[in-house]
């Protein structure tokens, strides 16, 4: 449906909840066959104290805040699996743990020895794959897709690794692998401790959905008796609503929650930087079959985003392109640049490439959105006129000085200032 009036509404999805996370959002519908290891240690803090005290082993240990016979303040950090026996867990006030168990061991965080009980597990995974992500002092993905052959498949990696950092710590691990992030990560807290749960991805759907609701990442205590209230229970009664219902009874995290809960998740796995991304998109008010009208919205979203890159001092070296068909299905397209870039120009060359090159099969489009990752902070800058820069740098930077004085609507190249006005495109 052509509309020459179609209003834009600009969403910035950075700073938003972070499993929330844009890379996810903008991830393609394509399956990828990848296998994601999943690895959290065991009580971790405890198991150490434990570990480093042979008095200490199998018995009901806290670490945390001092409970000075049940006047503490302050809370648990974490606790021995004999002690959660005592209803005792994580972030609980420490003279509540007292009460529940007044005979077990406390001890005070020592955190430069976890922290180097925490790197010699990282290093010892770096074994198993090159695509390793710590997450927590604790916690990490692996990507395994190319290697697990190497170690005669998933299982036999899983339980390599397990051995091996028993052999080296004293400590257990529980690991889960799945064919994508979110599902091994659920995976590995299944059978805690020292566990080890396979999901193969003929058996994802049927794995995710007879659990909770409260298993999927941004489903919290706000959202779930919301989700309840639908007839919600489990991934699986989630699965069954469309994206089209999702969406219009929970707006952008419903679609979030529908991928998650027909298994797609295609978050890579990297390092923190990689991890990030900052992004801008645009929902018309009247899906729109306009190729111009098009070029010109990526326009000004690569103008807009690069701006906010500028002023945040970033610079990303991979653009993504995202499209929403009609019907509400969803695609992206990237390209790495071989440097860092704050430049729309550059951006919008490279989205407008990406752009022709989609075949979007006669649909009219719904939703466009840009974004940039692989980001670097600190290297972008807003000094005007830098000796050696380039000419559209300075262009940017130029313009950047009279939006910093006047604001955002204040300077647009002219062209799109045209085409903004002659479309009545309104930004909020
Ligand atoms: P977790 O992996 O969440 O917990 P855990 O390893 O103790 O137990 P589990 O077997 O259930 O994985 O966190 C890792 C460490 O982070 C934990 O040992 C202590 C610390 N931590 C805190 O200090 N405060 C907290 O609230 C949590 C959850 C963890
Ligand atoms: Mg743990």
């Amino acid at each position: 449906m052509k509309n020459g009036n179609s209003r834009l509404r600009i969403f910035c999805l950075q700073g938003l909840d972070p499993f929330y996370s844009p890379i996810m959002d903008l991830s393609d519908m394509e399956s990828t066959g990848r296998t994601i290891l999943h690895l959290d240690m065991d009580a971790f803090f405890a198991a150490v104290e434990q570990q480093d005290h042979p008095q200490w082993r199998g018995k009901p240990l806290v670490v945390g805040a001092d409970p000075k016979g049940g006047k503490g303040r302050g809370v648990v950090s974490t606790c021995s699996y004999e002690a959660r026996v005592y209803g005792i867990r994580s972030a609980m006030p420490i003279s509540t743990a007292y009460r529940l168990c007044p005979t077990a061991v406390y001890v005070l965080p020592r955190g430069g020895r976890y922290a180097q009980v925490s790197r010699q597990i990282m290093s010892l995974l770096r074994d198993y794959s090159p695509d390793v992500e710590q997450i927590s002092i604790d916690e990490a993905f692996l990507d395994i897709t190319s290697t697990q052959k190497l170690f005669g498949g998933a299982e036999a990696l899983a339980r390599q690794i397990k051995s091996q950092i028993n052999e080296k710590t004293k400590l257990t691990a529980s690991v889960g692998i799945a064919p994508n992030k979110f599902t091994a990560k659920i995976a590995s807290d299944l059978r805690k401790p020292d566990g080890l749960v396979i999901v193969k991805a003929d058996e994802l759907l049927t794995f995710l959905a007879p659990l909770e609701i409260s298993r999927l990442w941004g489903a919290g205590p706000k959202t779930v008796p919301q989700l309840q209230a639908m007839g919600i229970y489990t991934i699986g009664d989630m699965a069954r609503y469309s994206q089209q219902q999702l969406f219009e009874r929970l707006g952008q995290p419903g679609l979030h929650f529908w991928r998650l809960a027909n298994g797609i998740d295609d978050r890579p796995v990297g390092g923190a930087a990689d991890a990030k991304s900052i992004s801008r998109e645009t929902t018309f008010e009247h899906d729109i079959d306009d190729n111009e009208q098009m070029r010109d919205c990526l326009f000004y979203l690569c103008d807009d985003l690069a701006y906010e890159m500028r002023k945040k001092r970033l610079r990303g070296r991979t653009v993504t392109l995202k499209i929403r068909l009609d019907d509400f299905s969803t695609f992206s397209r990237s390209q790495t640049f071989d440097h860092g870039t704050d430049n729309s120009d550059e951006m919008f060359q490279r989205i407008s490439e990406l752009f022709q090159s989609f075949d979007r099969g006669g649909k009219c489009v719904r939703l466009l959105g840009v974004a940039m990752s692989h980001l670097q902070q600190g290297v972008g800058q807003m000094d005007l006129f830098a000796e050696n820069d380039e000419k559209r740098d300075r262009m940017d930077r130029v313009m950047d000085q009279v939006r910093k004085k006047f604001g955002m609507d204040a300077i647009h190249r002219a062209s799109l200032l045209k085409k903004r006005r002659d479309s009545g495109w309104i930004r909020e």
